[in-house]
């Protein structure tokens, strides 16, 4: 079984340096939307923080969380989080197998009973009394209550976990439901997206570690700081959607200008994630901006809700009936805003390098 030493010990025995360390800590900060001094608070009480002991279930789905995170290319937060936290047990990363890879489940669940973090991917069938996934003979059901009774929390990852997801939807073949709807005595975090964003994943985990506890949740169990605002609200392309400004086909010539995709069936008014923020592969890009609309992935029931190529039946053109002037108007706020913007993601990334400075002195 992996040790349990502090944070810092650990990463001293990884060789990662304390720059790469306190640019985390600055990212975390910057990610939760937390003040500037807090990246020097997250490093305080990250470097003092024991590694939990984390057991990982993956139930009834397609292993794109676990790719998500692995194949993340932010190698600097997914290997620190890894040496974060003891990964005691995980289906698909663990080098054990078989009665060897029961056995540290079991040995996990012992030792650090009442202790370790348990966090599930995929959705609990139910159906027939759950035989329609099972593990070492056992079905999914079966191994999320007896992990549940030990854990300190549970961590939802993906849509599966958190709302049942694809598996659940429509006709539901197995019975599919979310960790929620069997666990109800634990804390749960739901971090749902299919797949949920890599530094969603490890952000949580880090503000788990740092303030212990829940973090503030949303309705549905998701933590604010990432799920508090819609792709929409955050959307580069909201300027255009202010303006009237839709692209009406995927080739036409307001997708090639970059126009709104709301009229394609965009889903970002009404889904709730960091895609537009943190975007993926490493801060690259998001599927609004590789020219396709949201899915709304990280919503419940978003596969049955399905017209992912219709409309949302909501407003969408607050400026199409505009006057000249309030048109020209618009335009030059816009103008301005993306002045703005652009004037606030270089003072942003001057305060990161102030405030990682600091933290070094
Ligand atoms: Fe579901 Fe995750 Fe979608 Fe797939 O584990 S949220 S189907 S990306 O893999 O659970």
């Amino acid at each position: 079984m992996a040790d349990h030493g502090t944070l810092e010990q650990r990463l001293a025995q990884q060789g990662i340096s304390r720059r790469a360390f306190l640019k985390f800590c600055t990212a975390m900060a910057s990610l939760m939307a937390l003040p500037p001094g807090s990246a020097a608070a997250i490093a305080a009480a990250l470097a003092k923080a024991k590694r939990p002991s984390v057991i990982w279930l993956s139930f009834q789905e397609c292993t794109g969380c676990t790719e998500s995170l692995t194949r993340s290319h932010a190698p600097t937060l997914e290997s620190l989080i890894f040496d974060m936290i003891s990964l005691d047990y995980h289906h698909t990363l663990q080098a054990a197998s078989g009665f060897a890879a029961e056995k540290s489940r079991t040995d996990a669940m012992q030792e650090f009973y009442g202790k370790y973090l348990l966090i599930v991917d995929g959705s609990i069938p139910t159906k027939d009394g759950g035989i329609y996934s099972t593990i070492a003979g056992r079905t999914n059901l079966d191994l999320l209550q007896e992990a549940a009774k030990g854990a300190a929390a549970i961590i939802a990852i993906g849509t599966c976990a958190s709302f049942g997801g694809i598996p659940k939807a429509n006709p539901n073949p197995t019975g599919a439901v979310a960790v929620s709807d069997i666990v109800k005595d634990k804390p749960i975090i739901n971090i749902s997206g299919c797949p949920p964003i890599p530094a969603v994943i490890t952000g949580v985990l880090a503000q788990y570690l740092t303030f212990g506890g829940l973090p503030e949740l949303d309705h549905l169990g998701r933590p604010k700081a990432f799920y508090g605002e819609t792709i929409h609200d955050r959307c580069y392309r909201r300027p255009f959607y202010d303006q009237g400004k839709f692209a009406k086909t995927f080739d036409d010539a307001g997708a090639r200008n970059g126009w709104c995709l709301f009229e394609l069936g965009c889903k970002g008014p009404t889904t709730h994630n960091a895609c537009a923020t943190t975007k993926w592969n490493g801060g690259t890009s998001f599927p609004i901006e590789s020219g396709h609309g949201c899915l709304g992935c990280s919503e419940p029931d978003f596969w049955d809700a399905g017209g992912f190529y219709q409309a949302l039946s909501m407003p969408a053109t607050p400026l199409t009936f505009a006057t000249g002037a309030a048109v020209a108007g618009a335009a030059i706020g816009i103008g301005v805003s993306l002045a703005n913007r652009a004037k606030k993601s270089a003072a942003k990334k001057a305060h990161q390098a102030a405030t990682l400075d600091d933290l070094e002195k």
